[in-house]
């Protein structure tokens, strides 16, 4: 469908209602927000609009409807799958909305366990805000400096702490949008508990910005801790690794927040890239968990016992426990640092796939045998948030070629392959990153034409313009064919 571009009256009303902080055609201001984090495409925009209110949104959204414009929401600009870059169908006319400006946390309720925080607060100040008040939000992942509590809420996503509390979908209480058509929801009432029929809340979380643009969430709290106990442990396999969770649960129950999987290759690029970092065990071990558990007082205590139980038991190799906030920041830095390391040490294809959690450890086996049967000399490594069930089983071009040409030539085909690979397994190729543009053509071809259709039939319902983020989550004509 043709997107028209937006006319001289539209940009001047813009203009004129968000003033020079709030509305710029300037490519120079433009160009920082028009490639996606992951330097894969760049796109163009007619304007760059940053509302500085629910109503300024709701302002634009409806001036964009009235003649059809293409809107493209974004926020910290840290998707991993081109969830936010104006490129595809509207390229070059679509507006391209900032959620920047909006940065209030609105308040903070103890009593009531919750925060009011508006789209374009980044997660880390959240963090910091309502540690002020004694409470947690309980949602992080490496990109907290940048991602924002809008992009967190309409791309559903995960990180580090799922395992006990969830991804966004259970941590959002209520939302305020403004949908297609330029009407505003407001629904940011703290409730636990709403029956009034289908949760429009949840269609727009992880709806990626296709149903409306979320201006403000309501998000759950919970207690802060008293102390937390960070651990790195060496392991022989991944099924270990699962036995290790399962047994480290059903003793120390909920203080188990973080599970994180990290593989000898991943560990050895952080060493690499990543300045001020030290293995942190003596010996390499072909898999490495770290682990967070929270608690009272005692939980360091608690953990080390398990831990040296597991190690006479021979079912972990090695494992060691910071004495220090110092020290467990350092081992979160490892963690956390794998992306980037990846990153800096050449092109991959990457997969943010989910399977039961219980066939983890054998998918990981069979996906590398066959990726690699398949393309020889490419390099797989899987990392990530074992207790969901969710890795980031990421294929690496081969050693020492071009691997710019080597990413032109071949990612499309090793991702449609793992994809399937995921499909089979009764998986999905995506778990916490989103479809966006990157995905959408697998998501298309490989997704049950019964769950297509129904999310096409929700769309046309509330977007029947198709003005809201063209080009990501749904799947376009060119995609596949028949589906
Ligand atoms: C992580 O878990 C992120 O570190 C990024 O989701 C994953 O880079 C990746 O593949
Ligand atoms: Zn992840």
């Amino acid at each position: 469908m043709p997107f028209p571009a937006p006319s001289a009256a539209l940009l001047g009303d813009l203009a004129g209602r968000l003033g020079p902080q709030g509305f710029t055609v300037d490519p120079a201001d433009l160009a920082p927000w028009l490639t996606d984090w992951r330097r894969r495409v760049t796109g163009a925009a007619a304007a760059l609009v940053s509302p500085a209110s629910a109503e300024e949104a709701a302002f634009v959204v409806a001036r964009a409807a009235a003649e059809g414009v293409a809107i493209v929401p974004q926020g910290g600009n840290s998707s991993m799958v081109g969830g936010a870059t104006p490129a595809g169908p509207a390229e070059g006319r679509a507006l391209l909305v900032s959620m920047r400006r909006m940065r209030a946390i609105r308040s903070v309720s103890p009593a009531d366990n919750a925060v009011v925080a508006e789209a374009g607060v980044v997660l880390a100040d959240l963090h910091e805000a309502v540690e002020a008040e004694g409470r947690r939000f309980p949602l992080s992942l490496a990109a907290k400096g940048n991602a924002t509590v809008g992009g967190l809420v309409s791309t559903n996503a995960g990180g580090t702490q799922v395992l006990r509390f969830g991804p966004m979908r259970s941590l959002v209480l209520g939302l305020e949008a403004v949908l297609p058509d330029g009407s505003l929801l407001h629904g940011l009432a703290p409730l636990r508990k709403d029956n009034r029929g289908y949760d429009l809340k949840q269609l727009l979380i992880g709806g990626e910005g296709t149903l409306g643009l979320v201006t403000a969430a309501t998000l759950r709290l919970v207690p802060a801790f008293e102390t937390r106990s960070v651990g790195w442990i060496g392991l022989r396999s991944a099924e270990d690794a699962l036995t290790l969770l399962r047994r480290l649960e059903d003793r120390l129950g909920e203080a188990v927040e973080s599970f994180e999987l990290v593989p000898a290759e991943g560990l050895a690029l952080v060493l690499r890239h990543i300045p001020d970092t030290r293995a942190p065990l003596a010996e390499s071990w072909t898999w490495n968990v770290l682990v967070e558990a929270v608690g009272s007082g005692d939980i360091g205590e608690r953990l080390q016992n398990e831990l040296m139980d597991a190690i006479e038991q021979g079912l972990a190799g090695d494992a060691t426990i910071a004495a220090s906030e110092a020290q467990a920041d350092a081992l979160w830095k490892l963690r956390e640092s794998l992306s980037e390391a990846e990153a800096r040490d050449g092109m991959a294809a990457k997969h943010d796939i989910a399977v039961p959690v219980a066939d983890m450890p054998g998918f990981m086996t069979r996906a590398s045998t066959a990726v690699t049967a398949r393309f020889p000399g490419v390099r797989p490594i899987a990392f990530g948030h074992l207790g969901d069930g969710n890795v980031h089983f990421n294929v690496r071009a081969p050693e020492g070629g071009d691997d710019k040409a080597w990413f032109k030539a071949q990612a499309a085909a090793v991702s449609r392959f793992v994809h399937g690979l995921v499909t089979e397994s009764g998986g999905t190729m995506s778990a916490e990153h989103g479809i966006g543009r990157f995905k959408r053509a697998d998501f298309a071809a490989l997704a049950d034409p019964v769950r297509l259709a129904a999310m096409r039939a929700i769309k046309a319902a509330l977007d029947p313009a198709g003005i809201m983020n063209p080009g990501a989550l749904l799947p376009l004509a060119e995609d596949a064919p028949g589906q």
